[in-house]
This record gives structure tokens, sequence and C-alpha cells, in this order.
């Protein structure tokens, strides 16, 4: 086992001359447009650990709890605006498309991320193109665990999706994220106020990915990592299986991979280079 490097001249050369790239990204790519964390500083909302509401169980045993988590969740994500990160990645992707990078190669940003940055950034970024200079085809960006404004009826029978922008998501939740840091009593939204399916009105849920879910486009990511020459892993604990095996899969098969993180992550010791500090610093150095 070698130490890291962080070589930033070394690692825009492999990058350069890398054919198939990926990006595995988490929570601190989105930190800091004001988006909570997971684990560690960030990690708590309320006095609850945000990983035990992440689960149907937890919303089958108190839906108005896990809906106020997301509720919070949703009006952070509504106020938040993507980072220099985000417009790195973005601006990296549709490059790679017009062939800037090498003739046949490729990127796809794989988020784990369901605040919807990604996407707004490089919406923003091609808005700001020229027509003329538009890429001919559309970057991928695959985001795993949902998105925080889709809402998917809990009836098996029904199951609508749905895209909800509303805030507040439904008028008895508005206000409650106010009490976040207060530590007053919890306040208790009636199942019957909380959010409903516009078709069939049964208890609606967040569609986002919850612990014993099966993320979305694994077929197609399996793909990408299998190929995959070179793996950024931009801003993630990589404690959360299957997102944390992609860069030992990339490895094992003889790819590289860099890590961007504000401190040490999970086998961060086993890549080929490690840029410690914000992502919202090191990948613009990076891809710039
Ligand atoms: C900065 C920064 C800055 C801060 N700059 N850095 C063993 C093997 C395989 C699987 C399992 C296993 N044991 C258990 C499992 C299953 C389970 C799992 O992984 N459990 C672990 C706890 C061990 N996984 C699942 O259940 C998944 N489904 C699954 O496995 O299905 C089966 C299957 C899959 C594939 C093929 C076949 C079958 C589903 C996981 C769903 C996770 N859902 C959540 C919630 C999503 C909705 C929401 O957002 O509310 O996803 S939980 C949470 O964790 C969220 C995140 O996306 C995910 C990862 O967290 P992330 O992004 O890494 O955040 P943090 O907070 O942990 O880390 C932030 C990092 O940023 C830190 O390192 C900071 O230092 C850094 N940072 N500021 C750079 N400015
Ligand atoms: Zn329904």
């Amino acid at each position: 086992m070698s130490t890291p490097s962080a070589d930033m001249a070394a690692f825009k050369e492999l990058l350069s001359s890398s054919k198939h790239v990926i990006a595995v990204a988490g929570a601190g790519l989105s930190a800091a447009s004001g988006i909570p964390t997971f684990r560690g500083a960030g990690g708590m909302w309320r006095k609850y650990d945000a990983m035990s509401l992440a689960t149907y169980i937890a919303f089958l045993s108190d839906p108005s709890r896990v809906w106020q988590f997301y509720h919070y969740r949703r009006e952070k994500a509504l106020a938040a605006q993507p980072n220099a990160a985000h417009i790195a990645l973005a601006k990296f992707s549709i490059e790679s498309i017009r062939k800037e990078i090498a003739p046949d190669a490729t990127f796809t940003l794989i988020t784990q991320n369901v605040d919807g940055l990604s996407t707004r950034a490089l919406e923003a970024v091609q808005s700001a193109l020229p027509a003329e200079s538009s890429p001919p085809s559309q970057p991928q960006i695959l985001e795993m665990h949902g998105r925080v404004l889709d809402v998917l009826c809990t009836s098996q029978t029904c199951g609508h999706r749905v895209t909800d922008p509303t805030s507040p998501i439904c008028a008895a939740l508005g206000g409650t994220e106010e009490l976040v840091e207060s530590g007053v009593i919890e306040p208790i939204v009636d199942k019957a106020d909380l959010p409903r399916c516009s078709q069939c009105g049964d208890l609606a849920r967040p569609d986002v990915v919850w612990f014993g879910e099966l993320p979305h486009h694994i077929p197609e990511i399996d793909k990408l990592v299998d190929k995959a020459t070179l793996c950024l892993v931009v801003g993630t604990s990589s404690m959360v299986y299957p997102a944390a095996s992609y860069q030992k899969k990339v490895r094992e098969q003889g790819g590289k991979v860099a890590v961007f993180n504000l401190e040490r992550s999970q086998g961060d010791s086993e890549v080929d280079f490690l840029f410690l500090g914000p992502c919202e610093e090191t990948i613009p150095q990076a891809l710039g």
C-alpha cells in the first residue's frame, strides 16, 4: 500500500489522459450550499441522528417526525444555490461531451445527493452557453438516492409519483423547521394532515432511497463502474453502499481513484490521490 499523492499537477495530467471518468458524490459536495451532511458535525437533526430517520421503518412508526425531517431538508434544498464544485463538475461534464478532453472520453456524475443542485448547476452552465456551442448530447447525472422534492404514494396499488416543489409541502408542516435548534417540545402533525397522494388520497412519502431500498440506475451505474478508468470521490464518507464500493471496484480493475474530502474518509488510504480540503475549492482547481 502506498501513500496517496496530493500532487494536483500529476492529477490533472492523469485526468487529461483518462478515457472513462466517473465522479461519485456525497453530502460534502453540497455542504457549502448550506445542505447539512449526515454524519459528523451537522449530522444531527433536533436530537436525532439523521441516519435513524432514513428508513421506511422509521417512517411507518413515526410519519410525523420523518416528514418534519424531510420538510426541513426540502426547505434547505429550495433555498440553496449550486456552489463552485457543482459548477466545476457541470462545466467538466459539458466539456467531456464536446470532446475537448479527449475524442472518445466519457464523464458521468453519480450523486447520492437528493438536493438536485448538480442538475441545477448543469442547467445554469448550459443556459449560459451560446447556442452554437451546446453539447451534441445531454451530460449524464445519475441521482441514485432520488430527489427530495419528489413525492411517492405509499399505497402499493397506486404508487403515484410527482415532483412537488411547493413550500411548505402542506400547511401543517409549515414552520416546523424553525424548531430545529430551539429544543422545545416536538410538534406532532396528525397523520391526516401530512402530505397525501393527489390521485388516491393515501399517505405520501418523500421519494428518496432509504436504507434497505434499491438505489436508482443500478444497472447503468454498474456498467459505468466496470469501464471506469478514473473515479473521483467527492464529499462522501464512503460508508453507505453500494456507492461506497465503487472506488474499490475501479481500483481492483486497474483504474485510478482520487478522493476530495474535508477530512479522512473510509478507504482513502488505498487511493491514488487524496485532496483534503473543501471540495468547493479543490474541485474547481482539479477540473479547471
Ligand atoms: C466535505 C465538505 C466539503 C463535508 N468538501 N468534503 C454491506 C455491503 C453492502 C451493503 C450494505 C452493507 N451493509 C449494509 C448495507 C446496506 C446499506 C448500507 O450501506 N448500510 C451502511 C450503513 C453500512 N445500504 C442500503 O441499504 C442501500 N441499498 C442497498 O444496498 O440495496 C441493495 C442493493 C444495492 C445495489 C445492488 C444490489 C442490491 C440504500 C442506501 C440508501 C441511503 N439513503 C440515504 C438517505 C437518502 C435520502 C436523504 O437524503 O434523506 O442516503 S442515508 C444517507 O447516506 C444519504 C446519503 O446519500 C448517504 C451517504 O452519505 P454521504 O453522502 O457520504 O454523507 P456523509 O454525511 O456520511 O458524509 C459527508 C462527507 O462529506 C464527510 O466525509 C465529510 O468529511 C465530507 N465533507 N463538507 C468536501 N465542503
Ligand atoms: Zn396514491
